[in-house]
């Protein structure tokens, strides 16, 4: 009990209720370490979980230190975290249709969902793997985070001034993405790299000419960091063998200028399981190696502006032959099934591991540049890439255990790594390639993110185990089960486990974790904007000037307001077949007053934001009287913040 005795002796500084000598309690002191041995009793909490408890708990009113980036997995989403206190903050919409924040709904955001379409079919959902916050030198700026979507082969942008898509862009140059999104040290360029193979700009060609006409790519979308948006006509592609390209990541510091990509696929299996072929999982898994792609993107990038690319489905793209000619790929082998590729905080050092390996590989950068610089190569792989021999190229391996995956990094020289097969995080020396310590999760760890873990200035103290496999952690749910955020403490002699935190909204894969204090959200939107442009909305409406316009036979704009606590004009009048246009600014100044707009039976639902203004426009197609109403608890008066759209047969 004498250590949680300290413990509370901290926790309640200046209360002076505790004895904090080590002598005798006070009376007062020795009440409450009663009371809180009966209540660690009661509840059958150990030391420890009292002390994981004190680490984590954070009382009403108080802020979280960090704040963590989830992917959504299958939601389409991005979940915010507060972290040590593992509460979500928000959810942003980013490709799926969300109600609550009016995403998908109003024709701004009808906009930017319409920018990641392909081909013809509406896409509301997506598979979202890696989100990576925007970087300067190779740090965490705060400005914008991005997120790719594995299904279809898209990237978004989303701007942390207000934590909202603003825009979503694919190329159809590809077919799906894994190694996506990552961004350069100055986030002049996101990366989406291809994951399974197709023939490039789509099209058809039988899997029987896999070898022939399949291809990865690694796309180089640039970010116009003015604009905080992707510039579709400033971006490249450098054309892949179909080697099935997995993670990516951008060298930093003595590495800027090169990307890395690692691959499972040499085999070139391509499936055909009832047609007389090994299936994927053993067709791939043959060779002892596989390639860790390496790219030289600053040459690329001149290749580029030289003219030495084709445009395939619009997309500039430096084709195999050329890039490997040029010295802008070149391959070194990786063993037993990669997976996962990260770049050490000094930029030197590339961590690959192996699902079916017991080592994580670390590659030495310098040996790579000479390499290619040298041309010292073992041969050329069958497309006639040059190939660094294993041995030129490797610094070391660190004998980790079952199946490492992905690796984060601390302050002090550490790595932490997990193990898939194993359900650990491995802790060991990046210097002396030495395994430190292991801590056990619950169950089956993918990836893991420490604090600002993947820049050039990681700052350990917190590190959450992403975890595929929940079973006996929480409230049984049904079959389905929520997957398991475990919170670790790094700043102890050996890692702990604070805290688990389900989360039910699809499969995260990544995250990125930042300092709280690097974030300065905007509180409201200036009178009038639209927040996907930034810009005050020509169409904004001012108190006064609300109004109903007929425009030709059949078409009608409403210029309406929002405030507490009504719509003007909150009867709008239309005749059935009439195309609405309905212009909603929200004229509140004040943080928190957002409104709703729902409207019956026309799956409409808006967020007026402080300040916002939104569009929807929609077909008046049914006769009738239909309530339209505030959907957020605005006032006390909010219940009569409604109307009536009114179309007259
Ligand atoms: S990859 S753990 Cu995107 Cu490892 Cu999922
Ligand atoms: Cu506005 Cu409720």
């Amino acid at each position: 009990m004498r250590s949680i005795k300290i413990a509370l002796c901290i926790a309640a500084a200046g209360a002076a209720a505790v004895s904090c000598g080590g002598g005798k309690a006070s009376s007062t002191g020795g009440g409450q370490a009663t009371e809180l041995t009966a209540l660690m009793k009661a509840r059958g909490l150990s030391e420890a979980d009292v002390q994981a408890a004190l680490k984590t708990y954070t009382p009403t009113g108080k802020a979280d230190e960090y704040m963590v980036f989830a992917s959504g997995g299958h939601s389409g989403q991005v979940i915010v975290i507060g972290v040590p206190s593992m509460r979500i903050l928000k959810y942003i919409a980013v490709f799926t249709p969300e109600p609550w924040q009016g995403y998908g709904f109003d024709d701004q955001t009808k906009g930017v969902l319409a920018g990641g379409k392909r081909g013809t079919t509406d896409l509301t959902w997506a598979d979202t793997h890696h989100p990576a916050l925007s970087e300067t030198g190779g740090d965490y700026d705060g400005k914008y985070l991005f997120i790719g979507d594995k299904a279809n082969a898209r990237i978004a942008v989303i701007d942390l001034a207000d934590f909202a898509t603003k825009q979503i862009v694919t190329t159809e140059l590809i077919g799906s993405d894994h190694g996506a999104a990552f961004v350069t040290p100055d986030t002049d360029y996101i990366v989406e790299t291809t994951q399974y193979a197709t023939p490039l700009g789509g099209g058809y060609a039988d899997p029987k000419e896999y070898k022939d006409k399949y291809r990865g790519a690694a796309v180089f979308w640039r970010f116009d960091r003015q604009k905080g948006r992707i510039d579709k006509d400033a971006s490249f592609a450098v054309e892949f063998p179909p080697y099935v390209q997995d993670l990516a990541d951008a060298g930093k510091k003595v590495s800027d200028g090169y990307a890395f990509f690692n691959s499972i696929n040499t085999e070139l299996s391509y499936g055909g399981n009832a047609e007389g072929n090994p299936p994927m999982e053993s067709g791939m898994s043959q060779n002892d190696m596989d390639f860790m792609h390496v790219v030289n993107w600053r040459k690329a990038e001149e290749l580029v502006k030289a003219g030495k690319f084709e445009t395939i489905a619009g997309m500039k793209v430096i084709r195999l032959a050329t890039a490997a000619e040029e010295g802008v790929l070149a391959f070194v082998p990786e063993p037993k099934s990669p997976h996962g590729v990260d770049i050490t905080p000094d930029g030197a050092d590339i961590v690959v591991g192996g699902k079916l390996d017991t080592h994580a590989t670390v590659y030495s950068f310098a040996k790579i540049k000479d390499a290619m610089a040298n041309k010292t190569y073992e041969g050329k792989d069958p497309y006639g890439v040059p190939i660094i021999a294993f041995k030129t190229a490797i610094r070391g391996q660190v004998e980790l255990g079952l199946g490492p995956l992905h690796t984060q990094f601390d302050d002090k020289g550490n790595a932490y790594t997990s193990l898939f097969l194993e359900t650990v995080v491995a802790k060991w020396s990046v210097a002396d390639l030495k395994l430190l310590d292991k801590v056990s999760t619950h169950y089956n760890i993918g990836h893991l993110v420490s604090a600002e873990g993947d820049t050039v200035s990681p700052d350990g103290r917190f590190l959450i185990a992403m975890n595929k496999w929940a079973l006996d952690r929480f409230n049984k749910v049904g079959p389905l089960l929520p997957q398991n955020f475990q919170l670790v403490d790094l700043t102890t002699p050996k890692m702990t486990v604070l805290y688990d935190m389900p989360l039910p909204l699809g499969e995260p894969h990544y995250a990125q974790m930042i300092r709280a204090d690097k974030l300065a959200p905007i509180e409201i939107y200036p009178p009038g904007e639209d927040p996907i442009t930034d810009e005050i909305s020509p169409l904004a409406v001012v108190g006064g000037k609300e109004r109903v316009e007929r425009k030709g036979a059949n078409e009608v704009d409403v210029h309406m307001t929002a405030i507490r606590s009504h719509f003007t004009p909150d009867i709008v009048r239309v005749k059935l077949g009439d195309t609405v246009r309905l212009h909603i600014t929200n004229l509140e100044q004040a943080y928190d007053a957002t409104h709703g707009f729902a409207l019956n039976s026309y799956n409409i639902n808006l967020s007026l934001e402080p300040g916002e203004h939104a569009d929807v426009t929609f077909k008046a197609d049914k006769a009738g009287v239909f309530p339209m109403y505030c959907t957020e608890f605005c006032s006390a008066l909010h219940l009569e913040m409604a109307g009536y759209l009114v179309v007259e047969p």
